[in-house]
């Protein structure tokens, strides 16, 4: 069966690639980084059972930022499939720490291709890469497609970016089997807190509890087209099952306000908001005229991308993908967890 290495395993598109491979019969590596504590938490059902730990599922400390432990990994395992996915992936930040981004994002990318190529696999093994519909950013087409130019607005975008090309050159140079998805906004339970969807839906179930007055965010205006992670895993391995590599837009090719995903994350936790006020002044007011929402000119970034709208038309077409989960459903889901989640807080805090 196929062995296939994936960097970023602990995060959340990692965890649930992990799973799909492993119920395809891989043997799945991944890398992990080390910390001072626990960060296996999105794949601790996969680590604790004995039949898939070790068996089938093998875990190897490592770091986008050092070539000779990706040598090492790559001479090791040998694998026919890698998808780098480990990334500084928070955009906000990435201003914060631009140099280190780079280094990740951008030549972690460069240095994976090469390990590539200094230990022989550029025949074995098919590589693909975590781009980010972050490399519109200042959008110059609508509806975005992969043959819409790139103009980031960060320097996780720029970073993002140097990614991408190094990918295309690499392929087109030394004939690897490398692959761009061009992924737009992908969402689930386990998405980290500190995105808007998450930090949304914590809130609403937190503040539903009783738990937390209120939720502070940025620029409620921005439109994002927001997906279902595991879905999104899925056309990554269709990616690589191609007889030629390409690269791709994932997309659901509908858009909505961060205002809007408060609405409907409210509403679903029974706590309907209405929105007033402009700008920094806006509020969302509950039933009882609450605050529930306000803005925090501190989550404004630097430089914004305003609005996210992709055509996965080529995935359509030759990979067979498409997006089955709704905007609606994907806030039910999300919502509805993290509501649950809260109960349960509550109960072990009583
Ligand atoms: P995530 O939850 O933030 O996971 C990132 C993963 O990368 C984590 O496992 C993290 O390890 C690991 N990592 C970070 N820096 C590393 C380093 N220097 N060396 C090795 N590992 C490192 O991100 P995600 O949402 O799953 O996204 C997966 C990939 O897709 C990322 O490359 C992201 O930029 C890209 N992407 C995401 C989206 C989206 O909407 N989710 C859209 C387009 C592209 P720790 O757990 O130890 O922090
Ligand atoms: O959830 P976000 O932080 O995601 P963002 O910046 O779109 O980046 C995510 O998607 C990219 C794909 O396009 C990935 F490449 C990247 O790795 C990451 O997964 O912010 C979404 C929008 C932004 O416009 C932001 O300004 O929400 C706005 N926002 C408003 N209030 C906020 C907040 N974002 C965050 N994180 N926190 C807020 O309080």
């Amino acid at each position: 069966m196929p062995i296939a290495l994936i960097t970023g395993i602990t995060g959340q598109d990692g965890s649930y690639l992990a799973e799909q491979l492993l119920a395809k019969g891989y043997t799945v590596h991944g890398m992990i980084r080390r910390a001072s504590n626990f960060n296996t938490q999105r794949i601790e059902h996969l680590f604790n059972d004995p039949e898939i730990y070790n068996q089938r599922l093998f875990l190897h400390h490592g770091d986008l930022t050092d070539s000779s432990n990706l040598n090492r990994l790559l001479e090791k395992i040998g694998p026919n499939e890698i998808y780098n996915l480990a990334a500084q992936s928070h955009v906000k930040v990435s201003f914060e720490v631009p140099e280190y981004t780079a280094e990740v994002d951008g030549l972690g990318t460069l240095r994976f291709l090469d390990s590539i190529k200094e230990v022989g696999l550029e025949k074995r093994a098919r590589f693909y890469q975590a781009s980010t519909s972050e490399l519109f950013g200042l959008v110059q087409e609508v509806p975005q497609t992969e043959k819409t130019p790139f103009y980031p607005r960060s320097p996780y975008g720029v970073a993002k970016l140097y990614g991408y090309w190094i990918v295309v050159n690499y392929r087109e140079s030394y004939g690897l089997h490398a692959s761009n998805g061009i992924l737009f906004n992908h969402e689930s339970p386990r998405r980290g807190e500190t995105f808007v969807t998450r930090k949304i839906t914590r809130a609403a179930g937190r503040i539903r509890e009783g738990m937390q007055e209120h939720v502070a965010l940025g620029n409620l205006g921005a439109q994002r087209d927001w997906g279902y992670a595991p879905e999104y895993t899925e056309m990554m391995w269709r990616m690589l099952q191609q007889e030629q590599p390409g690269d791709y837009v994932c997309a659901t090719q509908e858009t909505h306000t961060v205002r809007e995903f408060c609405e409907h994350s409210f509403a679903a936790v029974d706590m309907p908001l209405t929105f007033e006020g402009e700008g920094e002044n806006e509020v969302g007011r509950d039933e009882k005229g609450i605050v529930r929402v306000k803005v925090n000119p501190n989550y404004y970034r630097p430089a914004e991308v305003e609005l996210l709208i992709g055509n996965p038309e080529k995935a359509r077409r030759e990979l067979g993908w498409q997006p089955k989960v709704t905007f609606a459903e994907l806030v039910q889901i999300m919502a509805k967890a993290d509501w649950d989640l809260a109960k349960k807080e509550k109960l072990l805090a009583a």
